[in-house]
Formats: structure tokens, sequence, C-alpha cells
């Protein structure tokens, strides 16, 4: 009954423009902070480390007319509303820095968590190639999270210590939940890369939305685009090796099956509300959801109904001007 309740609700939310997609307000982020690059700069070291996972904008919903848009309208405002979980008043930090890169997996499941439990932070767009934003920091990738001033790094460490912090009544992670976090780490996201680098139009897709979305001169744009999908290519076919994939998309396609088989007829792996590892997986897909390969996943496998009940549940972003 529940199930049938969120599909009709996940239909309804996308076939409007309301909540603004999650994904639209990254793009509108990145343009404004991926920062310019040499052409110079584009080895594949840095590339292969830095530009995994490129975040495409979410395709444009249309606006639904009538009383039954009426009515699905409010209903998808309330149960996208009662969704979130956000902390007990007192427990809200002042002020929370995410460093990030916006199409980074990891960061993603920092952000589902911020989202979805609705707590205020800003966002500081790395440079991937001078990383002068994280100079600050003995640790050089991303995601750091500042939390009043604490620095907190490594995304699955990030979120369990923001549970204990913000929901410590609900902050005992069960075996369940362990393992599917461990799960997301050491498998799904190896899954990734290969996909949406799988072949140069491919890498060329992945390479466009940065291109077009970062903060590059002409020139630079262009030399991202192809060097940078060039190289990935190239790159990813030794992940495939290094990861033991021979096909890729089945790869992707039974990581997705494998966790809707988890979630063993529940809406989430939490029951009726996402825990942790809900998270976690909505965040490392959401880069590559409306990437040719994120498309084929859904529409080759069971994940896309659970994806559509997490976007309704995290709803609009909790991010606020930096
Ligand atoms: N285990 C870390 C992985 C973080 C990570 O590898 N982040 C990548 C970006 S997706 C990074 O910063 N790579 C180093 C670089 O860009 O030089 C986590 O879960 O936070």
């Amino acid at each position: 009954m529940r199930r049938a309740a969120h599909r009709v609700i996940a239909q309804s939310l996308l076939r409007r423009n309301l909540p603004p997609p999650p994904l639209s307000a990254a793009a509108a982020s990145a343009q404004r902070t991926i920062p310019t690059a040499a052409a110079s700069d584009f080895t594949a070291s840095s590339l292969s480390r830095r530009w995994l996972f490129p975040l495409p904008a979410a395709p444009s919903r249309s606006v639904p007319f009538g009383l039954a848009g009426a009515l699905s309208f409010s209903l998808t405002l309330v149960t996208a509303a009662e969704a979130k979980e956000p902390p007990a008043p007192e427990l809200i930090p002042k002020d929370v820095v995410l460093y990030q890169y916006e199409a980074c997996p990891f960061c993603n499941k920092v952000k589902a968590f911020l989202d979805y439990h609705d707590i205020p932070y800003k966002v500081v767009e790395v440079n991937p190639l001078s990383k002068k934003e994280i100079k600050w920091s003995d640790y050089k990738k991303v995601p750091i999270l500042v939390v009043d001033g604490e620095q907190l790094t490594e995304s699955s460490d990030i979120i369990k210590n923001l549970s204990h912090r913000f929901r410590p009544e609900n902050s005992i992670i069960d075996e369940e939940e362990a393992k599917w976090l461990k799960w997301v780490d050491d498998h799904l996201v190896h899954t990734l890369s290969p996909n949406i680098y799988r072949t140069t139009s491919e890498a060329l897709e992945s390479f466009d939305y940065i291109s077009k979305n970062g903060n590059f001169s002409t020139t630079e744009k262009f030399a991202v685009k192809y060097a940078g999908a060039a190289i990935m290519y190239m790159v990813s076919k030794k992940l495939k090796k290094k990861y033991n994939i021979t096909d890729e998309r089945a790869a992707l396609y039974e990581a997705a099956q494998t966790w809707t088989t988890a979630l063993d007829g529940r809406d989430f792996l939490g029951g009726s509300k996402p825990n942790l590892a809900d998270l976690a997986v909505f965040g490392v897909l959401r880069p590559i959801r409306y990437l040719k390969a994120g498309k084929e996943m859904v529409e080759n496998t069971k994940i896309g109904e659970w994806y559509e009940r997490m976007e309704i549940a995290i709803g609009e972003s909790a991010r606020i001007a930096a």
C-alpha cells in the first residue's frame, strides 16, 4: 500500500518542477565553481583520480495541469517534507562546510545525508588540480566536512559520525546496515568508472558535462572534454582489469539487482525510512543516474523504484550559499 503510494507520488513528482531536482542545483553550482585548469595539467593520473564521476543534469520536468495535478502536487509536498528526518533543533550545528568535487560519489554520499536530515551546509568546490582550497588540511582527498570547526574525513566515517551526533536515538548501526555500507565502498563504487567511460561516446558524454559546467576558457573546455574523455576511456579499461570486471554493464546491473534483492520487499533497507546504507547507495549512484550508464541501469534492473523513493525522501537540498 505504502509502496503503491510512493510510486504514485514518485510518478507525479517526475511530471513536475517541484522540488527542484538536486542535480540541477548541483549543476548550477558546478558551473560556478569548477576551477580553471591548464591543458598541460590533464595528465592520466590526475584525471583518473579526480574526474571519475561527472554529474549530469536531471531531465527537465514538465508542469501538469488540472485537479489531479493539484492534488498530487500537495500530496508530493507533504510526503517529501515528512520523509526528511531533521535533527532536534538544539543539535543543529552552526556551521557546516563541505569541501568537495561536485561529481565525486563519496562527496555525494555525504550530501545525501545532509540533505535528507535537512542540515544546512555550505559547499567549497575544490580545484582538483591545485587543491588550494584544502591546503589548510593534511588530508588531500575530498570530501572533507568541517562541522563547527572540526574536520571530518572518509565519507563512510563522516556519515556514521553525523548519524551519531544528529540522531543519537537512532545511531546504532545494525549488522545489515554495516554490511551494505561496506559493500558500497568495496564493490559498488568500482563498477561506476568502467561504465561511464565504457565507450568513447560515453566518455565524451561524461566529459561534455564536466567541460560545460566547469570554469574553463573556451580552449580549456575543449582540452578538458577531449583529453579527459580519451584518458579516462583508457583508464577505465585498467580499472576494469583491476576489479576483475569482464562485462561492465553486467557488473553494474548485477550490483543494482543485488541491492534491490537486499531490500527484500521493503521500501528502503532501513524499512519505512532510509538508513545510512540507503543514503550511501543513493549518493554514489546519483552522479551517474542520468548518464547513459545510469539510464540503462534503471531500464534493465528494478532499482528505479527505490531510486525514485530516495529522490522523494531526500527532497530539496539543504545547501546554503557559502
Ligand atoms: N575513501 C574515501 C575516498 C575519497 C576519494 O577517493 N575521493 C577522490 C575524489 S572522488 C579524491 O579526492 N581523490 C584524490 C584526488 O583528487 O587527488 C572516502 O570515502 O571519502
